[in-house]
């Protein structure tokens, strides 16, 4: 794969989108792919710039690693979103002209795909908002950590590339990508592009609420049952600047629930007074634990993360760690107190020193 790297890792600098328009021009069959266990701003993403190259006429397919969540088929009225099935999948994506990956974080999570990726020599464009190693896998990158989602970047390049309006359909997945990862609007990431955006989609009559009750208020009864039980056993450290909890399988099975409805809960806890740092070590099997940090934004978390296999946002990381239960307990918790104190430390100095 040839490097050519358009852009990395930076922060409000001006995108050169017209790069990315020659690329999308010259080819005619593109493949659009997210991370594993997409989340709303992957989806919305795919969803946003699907459209438009369909309307564009370029022969363009949706093939994500893992099936569509429940709760993302408001997205989904055109059968757009595919899951990847070898059988079916292997002889069209091998002679594809470009892979445009969003939110990706990491090449691997995209897993069989990234296989196929490297197997067939595949043109690649990373759109993202999350760090990348210098050293990727990707041809291309256009890789901004101050867009709020990556949502907000192919809201960017459709206003670049287009001469129309955006369609309502691609503006459905914007907003999508936009109020999930902002957590509706409320996170430290939300700027004034996430509000134009929603002013945008509010014009043409997309039913905000809508999208919010499909996503947030569509809990079942195992998840409520399970988030009982993780509410009333948080543990808090340092005088509650963290607080942390742990699920279980056997809490999971107990509560009939399943690995998804985990999502937001530590979103949740970090709501508590005086938290800056929620933590869930969620065990996923005997062999390893999925950790997840979520900061009220004046602790950066991604650098514990990263130093634990993992990696994300500042103030939104998580990695998985491999070990038993309470052998990942204990690391995690180690490695997150320590940080935190020499964080506060800095943070004495640097006052002291004013
Ligand atoms: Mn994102």
């Amino acid at each position: 794969m040839e490097a050519n790297q358009i852009k990395m890792n930076f922060s409000n600098a001006q995108i050169k989108w017209g790069v990315v328009d020659d690329l999308i021009k010259k080819s005619n069959k593109i493949l659009l792919t997210t991370h594993e266990n997409p989340d709303g701003d992957g989806l919305g993403s795919e969803c946003g710039i699907y459209y438009h190259l369909k309307e564009i006429r370029k022969n363009v397919r949706i093939i994500n690693y893992s099936r569509l969540p429940d709760g993302y088929h408001f997205l989904n009225d055109d059968n757009i979103f595919e899951y990847y099935n070898p059988a079916t999948h292997d002889s069209w994506i091998k002679t594809v002209d470009i892979v445009m990956v969003f939110d990706v974080g990491d090449f691997a999570r995209t897993r069989a795909l990234a296989d196929l990726i490297k197997k067939y020599n595949l043109e690649t464009i990373n759109i993202d908002h999350h760090p990348h190693p210098k050293k990727n896998l990707f041809s291309h990158n256009i890789v901004d950590l101050s867009a709020a989602a990556t949502g907000c970047m192919v809201y960017d390049y459709l206003k670049y590339s287009r001469k129309n309006s955006i369609d309502k359909k691609s503006l459905k997945g914007i907003y999508t990508a936009v109020m999930t990862d902002t957590g509706s609007f409320r996170h430290s990431n939300t700027n004034e592009k996430c509000h134009e955006i929603a002013i945008e989609c509010l014009k043409n009559d997309i039913d905000t609420h809508i999208i919010y009750q499909n996503i947030y208020e569509n809990s079942n009864r195992s998840r409520m049952k399970l988030m009982g039980g993780v509410l009333s056993q948080i543990n808090y450290e340092m005088n509650g600047v963290l607080a942390w909890f742990v699920i279980t399988q056997e809490m999971i099975t107990k509560a009939n629930a399943t690995n998804q409805d985990v999502d937001g809960f530590s979103d949740t806890v970090r709501t508590i007074k005086g938290v800056e740092i929620a933590l869930m070590i969620h065990e996923k099997s005997e062999k390893f634990c999925r950790i997840n940090f979520r900061s009220k934004g004046n602790i950066i978390v991604n650098d514990i993360a990263k130093n634990l296999g993992g990696g994300g946002h500042a103030f939104a990381a998580g990695a998985m760690v491999l070990g038993s239960l309470s052998d990942v307990r204990k690391k995690v918790l180690e490695a997150t107190i320590s940080s935190i104190k020499k964080k506060q430390m800095e943070k004495t100095y640097e006052n002291l020193s004013r």
